[in-house]
């Protein structure tokens, strides 16, 4: 059994912060792990305008703070989120989350993040393999 408190995570190479400012996220479960999926929070800032597209991973999101616009980037189908909305890239799509006021958000990945991903120039981040 693993278990872990934010406080373990806060600060530590498991708590990344994108380029751009506009988020960070704690990553809770890793794919060295070895469970088959990560577990994230992440924190995404009012105001900001963020276009993310997981080409290698299948994502589920469930906010649990904050309001925002979702935009399916696909068809610009545009969905509200809120605290107890879901979403799943179970097509990959390319996606644009746009939050009026701070939003927390746990995310699931599969396969693992491992934690040395970094997002390429589309917003991508690769297939890393967990080492064996
Ligand atoms: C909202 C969202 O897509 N979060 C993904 C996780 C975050 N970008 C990370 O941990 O890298």
């Amino acid at each position: 059994m693993i278990v872990r408190t934010t406080a373990e995570i806060t600060g530590t190479d498991r708590d990344v912060a994108s380029e751009d400012g506009n988020w960070t996220s704690k990553r809770i479960v890793l794919g060295g792990d070895g469970v088959g999926f990560s577990f994230h929070e992440t924190t995404i800032k009012a105001g900001s305008v963020n276009n993310f597209h997981y080409a290698n991973h299948i994502e589920a999101v469930w906010v649990v703070e904050g309001e925002g616009t979702l935009t399916d980037l696909t068809n610009n189908e545009t969905y509200e989120l809120g605290p107890g909305s879901m979403y799943l890239l179970n097509g990959h799509e390319r996606h644009r989350v746009e939050p009026r006021t701070q939003m927390r958000m746990f995310c699931v990945f599969n396969p693992p993040v491992t934690g040395r991903e970094v997002h390429d120039e589309n917003g991508v981040y690769p297939l890393v393999e967990v080492p064996a």
